[in-house]
C-alpha cells in the first residue's frame, strides 16, 4: 500500500516536471528557403509567446528579414539558423529575402501572423 502511494507520487511529479519544461521551451517554426520561396510561406505565433525560427536553405545563401521586429539573418545551406522572437504586437507581418538570389528574388517573401 505504502509503495503504491510512492509510485503515484513519483509519477505525478515526473509528469508535472515535463509539463513545466514544455511551457518554458519556445515553439519552433521551421522554414525552408529556396529560389524564390519560403516553405511554409505563412506561419503563425501568439502575442507575447516566444518562438524560435529555425531557418534552412536548400540551394544557396538567402536572407530572412522581418523589419517590423528588427529581425534579420543569413540562411546558409547546410546549417540551421535559429532566431528567437517574442512578438510584442499582433497582426500580419512580412518577412522576405534581402540577399539577391536571382530573377524572382523580389517575390521571395512570406507572412507571420501574430494572434492576440
Ligand atoms: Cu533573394
Amino acid at each position: 500500500m505504502r509503495r503504491r502511494v510512492m509510485v503515484a507520487l513519483l509519477f505525478g511529479s515526473a509528469v508535472g516536471g515535463a509539463a513545466c519544461l514544455a511551457a518554458e521551451t519556445p515553439a519552433e517554426i521551421r522554414i525552408s528557403a529556396k529560389k524564390f520561396e519560403y516553405h511554409p510561406n505563412k506561419v503563425t505565433a501568439k502575442l507575447g509567446q516566444p518562438v524560435v525560427f529555425v531557418v534552412t536553405s536548400e540551394d544557396r545563401i538567402h536572407g530572412f528579414k522581418m523589419p517590423d521586429f528588427g529581425l534579420r539573418t543569413n540562411i546558409v545551406p547546410g546549417q540551421e539558423t535559429r532566431v528567437t522572437l517574442t512578438p510584442d504586437k499582433a497582426g500580419s507581418f512580412t518577412f522576405f529575402c534581402d540577399v539577391f538570389c536571382g530573377d524572382g528574388h523580389e517575390d521571395m517573401e512570406g507572412t507571420l501572423v501574430v494572434a492576440a
